[in-house]
Order: C-alpha cells, then sequence, then structure tokens
C-alpha cells in the first residue's frame, strides 16, 4: 500500500541518500505522492491526452490527433503549465525536500517536464534508447540538474520500468546516447566503447504507484517494452538547484523546453530553505 512519508527526514537519513546517490548515480525513494493525488491525477493525465487544456495553456507537443489508446511512447512536454493537478504532483514538496536531501541543495526548481505514457505491446517496444540527461540539457543549463522520476501506475519488472546504469554518473558526458533510439543493444555498445567502462550494471527501478526514483544528469539510463497489458504512466520531472545556472549566452527564451525561471506557474520551486 503506498504511504507516503509526511516526517521531516533526519540527518542521517539526508547523510545516507546522499552517499548512495553520489556512488551509484540513482535514489529510489519511497512513495512519495499521497494515494489520493495519484487517482486525482490518473483523470487529468487522460484529460490532457485528449487535449482538454484546464488553464488553456496548450503544453509543448500538442498531444491532439495522438491515437488513443497511444500505440507508442508518448511524450508531452510541460502538461504541468496546461494543469493545476499535475503542476501539484510535479511541484510536490516532499519530492522537493528529498531532492534537496540528495544534492545538498537549498532550492529545488521545476525547469521542464515530461508526462510519459508507454503503452503496452507496442509495436518496436516503446522503448527508450539509453542516454545521459545531460545530453540534450548541455546547451541550456550547466551546474546541478537531475531527473525526479514519478511513478503514477504500478511500474513492474514486466512495464518496462527505467532502468539504470550503476555509477555511470562518474562517466563523462560521452554523447553517445539517444532516448528516441529503440535499439537498446547498439546503443549500449556504443557507450561502452566510448565510456570505456569494464563493467555495465543495471538495476530497474520498480516503483509503486507514487513513488519516485532520482537520477543524477550524467547518469545512463533508458528503459524496455511493456508486456504487463497496462499502460506504464509516469512523469519526469527535471530539476535544478541555486548551484545551477543557465549556459553562457543562452536565454530560457532560446529553449523550447526551458520554462520562465520567474514564472511558478512553469517553474515551480517545491524546496527552499527560506520558504516564499
Ligand atoms: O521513462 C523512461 O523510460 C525514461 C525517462 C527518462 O529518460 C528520464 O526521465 O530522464
Amino acid at each position: 500500500m503506498n504511504t507516503p512519508t509526511t516526517v521531516a527526514l533526519s540527518e542521517a537519513q539526508k547523510r545516507s541518500a546522499a552517499a548512495q546517490f553520489e556512488r551509484d548515480g540513482f535514489f529510489i525513494a519511497p512513495p512519495l505522492i499521497p494515494a489520493e493525488l495519484v487517482a486525482r491525477v490518473r483523470q487529468r493525465i487522460d484529460a490532457v491526452y485528449a487535449g482538454d487544456y484546464e488553464t488553456g495553456i496548450p503544453p509543448c507537443g500538442s498531444p491532439k490527433g495522438s491515437k488513443t489508446p497511444p500505440t507508442s511512447l508518448v511524450k508531452i512536454d510541460n502538461a504541468h503549465r496546461s494543469d493545476r493537478v499535475i503542476h501539484e504532483v510535479v511541484s510536490h514538496p516532499a519530492v522537493g525536500e528529498w531532492a534537496a536531501a540528495l544534492t545538498g541543495a537549498k532550492r529545488v526548481q521545476v525547469f521542464a517536464t515530461q508526462m510519459l505514457i508507454k503503452p503496452s505491446g507496442a509495436p518496436g517496444g516503446a522503448n527508450v534508447g539509453w542516454h545521459q540527461d545531460q545530453e540534450y540539457w548541455d546547451g541550456a543549463l550547466r551546474g546541478e540538474v537531475f531527473t525526479a522520476w514519478i511513478a503514477i501506475s504500478d511500474v513492474t519488472a514486466e512495464s518496462g520500468p527505467m532502468r539504470f546504469v550503476h555509477g555511470s554518473n562518474h562517466w563523462d558526458l560521452l554523447k553517445a546516447g539517444d532516448f528516441f533510439g529503440g535499439d537498446l543493444a547498439a546503443i549500449k555498445q556504443r557507450l561502452l566503447e566510448k565510456s570505456g567502462a569494464k563493467a555495465w550494471d543495471e538495476t530497474a527501478a520498480v516503483l509503486s504507484p507514487g513513488a519516485v526514483s532520482f537520477h543524477h544528469r550524467l547518469t545512463v539510463h533508458g528503459s524496455g517494452p511493456n508486456t504487463s497489458g497496462l499502460p506504464r504512466i509516469s512523469f519526469a520531472v527535471h530539476l535544478r538547484t541555486d548551484q545551477s545556472r543557465l549556459a553562457d549566452g543562452v536565454k530560457w527564451q532560446d529553449v523550447g523546453y526551458l520554462n520562465d525561471p520567474d514564472d511558478m506557474q512553469g517553474s515551480p520551486i517545491s524546496y527552499s530553505t527560506t520558504q516564499s
């Protein structure tokens, strides 16, 4: 049963979680999003997928025209701008608190989100190819940026869970991954060659609804086919701390997925030592 944490993290819990995150490049937190909120957001995901935008603001990559039910990976960017319940989930303070504990941040702010639906039995698998997130962000953001991945459905071993490569957060930025590449074996080979790594040790992030995994910007991750019979539904929430900055010469307006940092609908703050 989903039992979200309501108690503040102890200093010992924070130290142990941060050490694990630094060593492995990922961390699997206990369920953080309350079950009633998970149930409410499930309805709103269907609404946004159907093109019903509560705030009147469309997400990036409008889903209108997509097939119902979907037959390939659905990735809708910044749906939290379109819907208040989705906004509540991606900016949940329990996620912010763990994110701050893992990184020692004074402030945690959402800079982009992805609503992800991986259908079961999709032709071609709806795989997410191995990649490092920083290869997509490098032109825009530098420093402490990372991802919280929030399970909305039950993410079982059969549903194509995300898989993390242990310790790959210590590899260089390889620029050899491919989110949209379906051939996981070929991309793995390329990353092994480029990194010079001797070992490739994967962990699948099996998560109950409302549970959250966190991964470092350099951690190699991807996911295989969903054979569970049910869609795998989640949010990837991309976070920045007070130790991040825009790359030189870049304005947030120049980058499609990047929300205005002063606009709390697009860039909510989920943790701050000086709560405003
Ligand atoms: O949902 C997946 O399988 C991969 C998501 C991802 O690449 C991410 O959250 O950074």
